[in-house]
C-alpha cells in the first residue's frame, strides 16, 4: 500500500461510548454550539460566472470576479442571465455529497459581488427567476438540507457591482453614471430587505456569511447596525466578522472587541496557532478558484485536504471547504472525488474532528492533536503526519493519568510506557489506513 501522505492516528480509548456529536442545527443553548461541534462545512460559489467558466477574450484565469477582472460591461454581463440554465442541478445530490463528506453545514452564495441572486427576490429581476431555469435554487437547497439534517447558510455580498445605488462604481466603469445613486437607499431598501427575504422565506438559517465589506462606503457604524438588524430577523443566527470592518485581511481575525462578528474568517490560510476562546473558520478552495474555472487543474490532493481539516480542528477552528459548481449544475469531477475520499475518512474518524477543541500540546513534530471532554475525563486524538521509523510514537508528558490505548480499525490494544517527560506508544508496523487511522489517549480528569 503506497503511502504518499502518512498521517497516522491510532485509536486509544478506555470509554467505548461513541462520541460523535449530533450537530443539532440552529437554536442550541449557545447559538454557537452547533457550529463549534460541526467543525466542517461546504462553501459553494455559484452564479452567472460559471457560464464563462474562467475564460474571457482569450484569457483563462478568471472566476467569480470575471466581470471586474475582464472588465465586462454591465449589459454584456447581463447577457449571461439568458444562458444560465443548470438543468442538471439536483439539490438532494449536492446535499448528500456534502453530508457524505462529513460536512455539517453548507454556505452558498445567495448573491456574490456581481449582484446576481440565486434566489427569487421581490426586489430585483437580476435573479434566478429571470433565467431559463426559473427555479429558486436556494429554496430547493434549503429543503434538501432540511431533509438531510444539514444546516443551510447564506454567503451574501455587501459589495454589489450591479445595483445602481451601490457605490463606488468599478474604476474602469467610466461610462456608468453615479448620478442619482443613493448608498443609504441601497442599504435600507435593498440589502436589508433581501436579508429579510433570506432569513424569512427559507426556514431557520445557520450562518449569514457576509463578504465584500472592504470598500470605504461600508463603515463600522453600518456594520454594527447590520449585525443588530440581522439578529433582529433571526435571534439565533450566527454572523461572521465580515459584517463589520474589523477583519484583518486574509488572516481573517477580528481586530478588537468593538467590531461585530461571531467568528473570524481566515481565507486560504490556517493560523499558526489556535487562539483560546476565539471562534474562527478557515475558508479554502480545492484548487485556485472559488467560482468554476475549467482550466484550473491545480487541485489539492485528498490527503492534503484531510490534513488541513485535522490541522484546523487541532487549533480549535472550523474548515469551510469550497466547491465551484459548473454552469450545468454539476460539481467538477475532481471535487466529487475529493469529497468522497474525505467522507470515507470521516466515516471512520469523524469522532476525532466533531465536537473537539484545540490541542493541549503546543508543538507536535509528528502531527496534530484534538481534544474532547468525555464525562469527567479527557479524550485526546493523536494525528501522526510522519510515521516514526521505529514504530514508537513519542507524546509529551501529561499531568493526568493515562488509562488505555487502542488502535482504531479493529480496536486492537496498543502498549505504552509513561516516562517522566514523555509517553511512548507502540505503533503497528503498517498504518491501517491510506490517509489516517485514529489514536485516542483517554486521560483521567479534565485537561
Ligand atoms: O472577493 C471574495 C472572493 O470572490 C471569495 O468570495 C472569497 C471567499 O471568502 N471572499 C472574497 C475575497 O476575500
Amino acid at each position: 500500500m503506497k503511502k504518499t501522505l502518512v498521517t497516522i492516528i491510532i485509536f486509544l480509548t478506555v470509554f467505548s461510548t461513541a462520541c460523535v456529536n449530533d450537530t443539532g442545527g440552529p437554536g442550541g443553548e449557545d447559538r454557537m454550539d452547533w457550529w463549534r461541534d460541526a467543525r466542517f462545512g461546504m462553501f459553494i460559489h455559484w452564479g452567472l460566472y460559471a457560464v464563462p467558466a474562467g475564460e474571457w477574450d482569450g484569457t483563462t484565469n478568471h472566476a467569480e470576479w470575471i466581470r471586474t477582472t475582464a472588465q465586462i460591461p454591465l449589459e454584456t454581463y447581463d447577457g449571461f442571465v439568458e444562458q444560465f440554465n443548470p438543468v442538471a442541478f439536483d439539490a438532494d445530490e449536492w446535499v448528500k455529497m456534502a453530508k457524505n463528506a462529513g460536512m455539517k453545514y453548507i454556505v452558498i452564495t445567495s448573491k456574490h459581488h456581481d449582484g446576481f441572486c440565486l434566489f427569487d427576490s421581490e426586489y430585483t429581476d437580476f435573479d434566478i427567476m429571470s433565467t431559463p431555469f426559473k427555479r429558486d435554487i436556494l429554496k430547493e437547497l434549503a429543503d434538501a438540507c432540511d431533509r438531510e439534517d444539514i444546516v443551510i447558510c447564506w454567503y451574501h455580498s455587501i459589495m454589489d457591482w450591479h445595483h445602481p445605488d451601490y457605490l463606488p462604481r468599478r474604476n474602469w466603469e467610466t461610462d456608468r453614471s453615479t448620478e442619482g445613486a443613493d448608498f443609504d437607499r441601497y442599504v435600507e431598501e435593498y440589502l436589508k430587505k433581501q436579508l429579510a427575504e433570506l432569513t424569512g422565506n427559507y426556514g431557520r438559517i445557520g450562518v449569514l456569511w457576509f463578504d465584500g465589506e472592504w470598500e470605504d462606503t461600508w463603515t463600522h457604524e453600518r456594520g454594527v447596525d447590520l449585525y443588530n438588524y440581522v439578529l433582529g430577523l433571526q435571534d439565533d443566527i450566527i454572523i461572521n466578522n465580515r459584517v463589520d470592518k474589523g477583519r484583518q485581511g486574509m488572516a481573517g481575525m477580528t481586530a478588537g472587541d468593538e467590531f461585530r462578528g461571531d467568528f473570524g474568517t481566515p481565507e486560504q490560510e490556517i493560523p499558526a496557532r489556535g487562539l483560546p476562546g476565539v471562534d474562527w473558520e478557515t475558508c479554502m478552495t480545492m484548487n485556485n478558484h472559488w467560482g468554476y474555472n475549467k482550466f484550473d487543474d491545480n487541485w489539492k490532493s485528498s490527503g492534503e485536504l484531510i490534513q488541513k481539516l485535522v490541522d484546523i480542528a487541532s487549533k480549535g477552528g472550523n474548515f469551510l471547504l469550497n466547491v465551484g459548481p459548473k454552469a450545468d449544475g454539476t460539481f467538477p469531477q475532481e471535487s466529487i472525488e475529493r469529497l468522497k475520499a474525505i467522507g470515507d475518512w470521516m466515516d471512520i474518524y469523524g469522532e476525532s474532528i466533531y465536537g473537539t477543541t484545540a490541542s493541549p500540546f503546543s508543538d507536535i513534530e509528528w502531527g496534530r492533536c484534538t481534544k474532547k471532554q468525555v464525562g469527567k475525563n479527557t479524550r485526546l486524538y493523536l494525528h501522526v503526519f510522519d510515521w516514526p521509523e521505529d514504530n514508537k510514537l513519542t507524546v509529551p508528558a501529561l499531568e493526568n493519568k493515562l488509562k488505555k490505548a487502542f488502535i482504531m480499525d479493529g480496536m486492537a490494544g496498543a502498549d505504552f510506557e509513561v516516562q517522566d517527560d514523555r509517553i511512548i506508544i507502540d505503533l503497528p508496523e503498517t498504518p491501517p489506513d491510506d490517509y489516517c487511522s485514529v489514536i485516542i489517549l483517554d486521560v483521567k480528569g479534565i485537561l
